[in-house]
């Protein structure tokens, strides 16, 4: 590329400049107004031109030489001299690339493509983000201090481990350069869902279920995306002090932490995680970047909750550093063939009533297959509402889904299931639980058949009191 540069001063960001593109296969032409400056950068061997910008100016654009990869970099001071200027090169050279460097706001003429620079914006763009990593890398230090004459760290995460908490376990363990044995990642509960098993497994990350008994055992102790408090009247009375608490949920009184870090803004804790690697500039490995990646997505729902602009800036990140076949394994947990097998039975005998698509998978080896099924079922033509039902040990799951105008999933579930068993949701998605053994002693009657029939009534039942009232309310 080859830049031409009209400007007053040598402010020192033209002089990176210089060294970025002389770096390069670049060539660079100053034209100044000014002989002090003219003679400074001829001492630089730099190719100088002295001009007049205010006389003869119009014979001072006409006649620079821009080829069709040329740049045209502008920066003058006087705002009547510079806006002249432009609307000379809009006329001798219409659309040429322009960059214009200027603090206040100005009118770019029609016939020119140019963008505008704010030499402040040089400063919080690229300097303030800088200043803020300078400050995180402090903290980081002061982190690593405090364990590093401890032997074996707790690594504490909330009762149900959820891909944030385990992401931001497992790249704390990095940060502090630890390994499986003198950093243990656990929890008091275990975990349950298959996309987060699937993590672990994937990923290769042991997440162990502990007791109470445990922290006798170890010198130092860090809770992730976790504060005391969270963990129930049974649990936070056995934490002792703790040396570093990270979360991003808002903070709770009522505990003591040498060194927390709490940022309720953000969408996830795995980003203020990424902050931490990137300010000791860690070399992220493909393993850490996935579970980053994959702590922040499922925490923010892909981006669409919750989200700060650090969520998007570490996402952002991570995602060339992450492995996307494995985050896709992770998030569509593989199927089991018997599953797929109640799934023909299930579109077999479906129901469609009113819009509504019925269908019940019978006996199922993990929930989350019910949910996936409604899901797709949506995709039916037609359809707006998925009612898909399955039993899974000693309960009858069922999920609902919809696309429809009526959007109240939560109430109607509830009013439609409630009363046996555990019921609720948002607007789109909701889901009720309801003990096998409520649901025979309430019809009497033990056929799959019979089951399906019911499920039916009582949720077009529900729906039908849920219209009328929201009817009513208009
Ligand atoms: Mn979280």
């Amino acid at each position: 590329m080859r830049y031409v540069i009209l400007c007053q001063d040598e402010l020192p960001y033209f002089l990176l400049l210089l060294k970025t593109l002389s770096s390069k296969r670049d060539t660079i032409h100053f034209i100044v107004d000014q002989k002090d400056l003219f003679d400074r950068l001829c001492n630089m061997g730099i190719s100088t031109k002295m001009a007049s910008f205010t006389e003869e100016r119009e014979n001072l654009i006409k006649g620079l030489h821009l080829k069709p990869d040329s740049c045209l970099i502008v920066s003058i001071k006087n705002q009547g001299i510079l806006s002249n200027i432009l609307k000379m090169v809009a006329r001798y050279h219409p659309y040429q690339p322009t960059l214009i460097i200027e603090e206040n706001d100005l009118v770019i003429p029609e016939q020119l493509s140019a963008k505008l620079v704010r030499p402040s914006s040089i400063f919080t763009d690229i300097c303030l983000p800088k200043i803020e990593q300078a400050f995180t890398k402090r903290r980081v230090q002061s982190i690593k201090e405090l364990f590093e004459d401890k032997d074996k760290i707790l690594l504490l995460i909330q009762t149900d481990p959820d891909p944030d908490a385990i992401a931001s376990a497992l790249a704390f363990r990095h940060l502090i350069g630890r390994n499986r044995t003198t950093a243990h990642i656990v929890s008091f509960g275990g975990v349950t869902r298959p996309e987060n098993l699937a993590m672990l497994r994937l990923l290769d990350i042991q997440v162990d279920k502990v007791g109470p008994e445990i922290f006798a055992k170890y010198e130092g102790l860090c809770m992730l995306d976790v504060q005391p408090p969270h963990l129930g009247d049974n649990f936070s009375q056995v934490v002792p002090p703790v040396d570093v608490v990270i979360d991003h949920h808002p903070e709770k009184p009522g505990y003591q932490a040498r060194i927390k870090d709490i940022r309720a803004t953000y969408g996830a804790t795995s980003t203020i995680l990424t902050e931490y690697l990137r300010a000791v500039d860690f070399n992220i490995s493909e393993r850490l970047a996935t579970a980053l990646l994959y702590g922040i997505k499922s925490d923010t729902l892909l981006l669409g909750r919750g989200v700060d602009p650090a969520d998007i800036e570490a996402f952002s990140y991570l995602y060339p550093l992450a492995n996307t076949n494995i985050l896709r394994r992770i998030e569509r947990p593989e199927v089991h063939p018997e599953d797929i097998d109640s799934f023909s039975t299930a579109l077999k005998k479906r129901r469609i009533v009113n819009n509504i698509l019925f269908s019940h998978l019978g006996r199922v080896r993990r929930e989350d297959v019910i949910p996936h099924f409604a899901d797709f079922s949506l995709q039916v033509e037609g359809v707006e509402w998925a009612v898909v039902s399955g039993i899974f040990r000693r309960n009858l799951v069922i999920s609902v889904r919809n696309v429809g105008y009526v959007r109240s999933a939560g109430t109607i579930v509830k009013r439609a299931f409630g009363d046996l068993g555990s019921a609720g949701g948002h607007s789109h998605m909701a889901k009720a639980v309801i003990p096998l053994k409520n649901f025979y002693a309430h019809f009497c009657d033990r056929r799959e058949s019979i089951m399906r029939e019911r499920i039916l009534e009582m949720f077009l039942a529900g729906f039908e009191e849920t219209i009328k009232e929201q009817e009513g309310k208009q």
